[in-house]
């Protein structure tokens, strides 16, 4: 007997990896969370926010779409940068197809140059060029702006867009589903992210030490997660411990009579709740670990490399 063949929607149905890369702070996790329609990512406007590959998954009937946010790529100075900017670039060899975000309100710089380049030489994929924050750009620079950022490198198509506003956010969606392989799904359709709980509990934590503290801080921290308990059904109780470099950054953590660490706890608590559905404890600490962006052993302990 023959079969018939499958509908439409079966054999048009795509799915495929698409790394958003850039250098830091252009707005890659902010267009990821943006384009999955949930925060998978955190977000400050302090470089070097995003330290993993974090893998945002839109599902739709006809496409699902695997965002791969990265850590910027920049010159790094420390282990951990460098760990970050190989972990960025590798992501180019296993993709479907590639988002370069550029600062689409101001012109290029070296940064942006050497990313240009570097996609020329490394990926096969195919590059969709997207000018972020274009909500800032003044209209006399249009022309100027856009037409540097459209020579930095080879493109299957190029757009502006703001990933905050969400304008163009719609067409670019178009365009990545248009170029992905068809096959079917690789994750299950309520799926938003890779990370787990825990890792994304340890993120949240970390994104309100970041929005609350100044700029020494940032780069000098990270999160564990010590416990994990459910006492009881809808309850978590969380221990996680913050980890600075030096003294000095302990003591701006946990700030005048503890002030700082109890609002980064409560911040970080009302958005864990949200990501779990349900009441937390938060317990939070908060040490010293000299020097642990250099070290192997801290970065491995930290889930920063593989
Ligand atoms: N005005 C404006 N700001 C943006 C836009 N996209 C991102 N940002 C801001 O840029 C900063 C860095 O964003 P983030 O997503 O962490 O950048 P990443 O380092 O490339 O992942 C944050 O303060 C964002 O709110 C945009 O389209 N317009
Ligand atoms: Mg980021």
């Amino acid at each position: 007997m023959k079969h018939a063949d499958p509908p439409e929607i079966f054999r048009q149905h795509k799915a495929g990896f698409v790394a958003v890369v850039g250098k830091p702070n252009v707005g890659k996790s902010t267009l990821v969370n943006k384009l999955v329609g949930e925060k998978i990512a955190i977000v400050s406007p302090k470089p070097q926010t995003t330290r993993r590959i974090v893998r945002g998954i839109l599902t739709r009937p006809e496409a699902q779409i695997i965002f791969v946010d990265t850590p910027g790529i920049t010159t790094p100075h420390q282990q951990l940068g460098k760990v970050m900017v190989e972990a960025a670039t590798n992501v180019l060899d296993d993709v479907d197809l590639v988002i370069f975000l550029t600062d689409g309100a101001r012109m290029p710089d070296d940064d942006d140059t050497r990313i240009g380049k570097l996609l020329n030489s490394r990926t096969r994929a195919p590059v969709l060029l997207a000018l972020n924050k274009t909500d800032l750009l003044k209209p006399d620079f249009v022309k100027d702006v856009t037409e540097a950022h459209w020579q930095l490198t080879r493109h299957a198509d190029w757009m502006r867009i703001s990933a905050t506003r969400g304008d163009n956010c719609d067409k670019l969606l178009g365009q990545i589903i248009e170029r992905l392989p068809a096959g079917p799904e690789f994750y299950p359709a309520d799926q938003i992210t890779d990370q787990n709980l825990q890792a994304m509990a340890a993120e949240l934590i970390r994104e309100q030490v970041l929005l609350q503290t100044r700029q020494e801080i940032p780069h000098a921290v990270a999160v564990a997660i010590e416990s994990w308990e459910e006492p009881r059904e809808n309850l978590t109780r969380i221990t996680a411990t913050i980890y600075v470099e030096r003294d000095s950054q302990k003591g701006i953590v946990i700030g005048a009579r503890g002030a700082m660490l109890k609002q980064i706890g409560q911040n970080a608590r009302a958005e864990i709740e949200a990501w779990v559905g349900h009441q937390i404890y938060l317990e939070l600490w908060v040490k010293v670990w000299e020097n642990w962006r250099e070290r192997e052993t801290s970065l491995r302990r930290l889930g920063l490399t593989g």
